[in-house]
């Protein structure tokens, strides 16, 4: 396979290579695309060096597959261009998650909606990536009526600049901020910028997807997502009510079956996922999982996930392997 990916010198770009050469998959071809201040910069893949190309060259070497992480503007440009010259783009920006036209895939969910028409191909974002992939389950036998998430993201999904601001607040230095405030020894309720409905682009972005991922417009879901200062992932506290009554330990039975779900839930051994823990792993980890005492139908539980792996990176590859393993490339 001609593997082109355009991003390739940004956070999730570098994720992916490592993530390709970790599942050995199939690139005959690879081509790493930036912008063109990083035309000509090496970047290395299985002990091989590349050079990074710009976007039109990329367009024109007609990739089979191209993994995009490179913002929502250049996709909006550039994906319809690979696309025309018969390139699959999976797309890691918000640019075409809500698309009528394009498909928004988990692979663990949804991945049977994907079609040889299917072109440009949106991966979610990541906090609801790890979201959904505990709840798609349990709709399926509960009926979910009502999600209530409140987040606590890793800074790491902002990119390397709020990466750098943390390690200066560490050292005491002052240098670019990525955020307006600080972030060491703090907790930032904003993810985003702000909608007209107050919420920020990341909250909605839970609210959206998940309906769609689900495709089930019936489900309430609100949210709220806060910056926290630590790199290993996202976590989430979930409050799900349901249609109908479950029983705790068939919920975890339930979740222990489920394709890239680990629970780690037990109290006895202080048994329950932290980021620091799930950092460089593809699972999504689910733990505290207790029925809400205040109100009927309804279940508490904590989620936490690498978001550059099955957050972003992972997700995108198991994209493009389902593409291969369906013959829908
Ligand atoms: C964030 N999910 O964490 C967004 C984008 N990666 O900032």
């Amino acid at each position: 396979m001609r593997i082109a990916v355009v991003g390739a010198t940004g956070m999730v770009g570098e994720v992916m290579l490592k993530v390709l050469a970790e599942r050995n998959f199939p690139v005959t071809e690879l081509i790493p695309v930036a912008s063109e201040r990083s035309v000509g910069k090496e970047i290395e893949y299985k002990g091989k060096k590349y050079k990074v190309v710009g976007m039109q060259t990329a367009v024109d070497m007609k990739a089979d597959i191209a993994l995009f992480s490179a913002g929502g503007d250049t996709s909006l440009e550039w994906a319809p261009k690979f696309a025309a010259a018969g390139t699959t783009v999976i797309d890691n920006s918000s640019a075409w998650r809500m698309d009528p036209t394009k498909k928004l895939i988990v692979p663990e969910i949804n991945a049977t909606e994907l079609t040889a028409a299917d072109k440009i191909i949106a991966n979610p974002n990541c906090s609801t990536i790890q979201m959904v992939l505990v709840l798609a389950p349990l709709h399926k036998k509960y009926n979910i009526k009502r999600v209530i998430v409140s987040t606590y993201q890793s800074i790491t999904g902002t990119g390397v600049k709020a990466v750098q601001q943390l390690e200066n607040e560490y050292a005491g230095v002052q240098g670019d901020m990525a955020y307006k405030y600080p972030i060491h020894r703090n907790a930032i309720p904003q993810c985003d910028s702000f909608e007209e409905n107050g919420y920020t682009k990341e909250e909605m972005k839970l609210v959206r997807e998940t309906k769609k991922i689900l495709s089930d417009n019936t489900i309430a879901v609100t949210a709220t997502a806060v910056r926290v200062p630590i790199v290993g992932g996202h976590s989430e506290a979930v409050n799900v009510e349901f249609s109908n009554d479950f029983d705790v330990n068939e919920v975890r039975n339930i979740l222990h079956h489920t394709d890239g779900v680990v629970v780690q839930d037990n109290n006895d051994t202080y048994t329950y996922p932290m980021p620091m823990y799930a950092q460089g792993k593809d699972d999504v980890f689910v733990g505290r999982i207790r029925r809400d005492e205040s109100q009927e139908n309804t279940l508490n539980m904590w989620i936490v996930a690498d978001n550059l792996r099955k957050g972003a990176a992972t997700n995108t590859i198991q994209i493009a392997e389902y593409l291969i393993a369906a013959k829908l490339v």
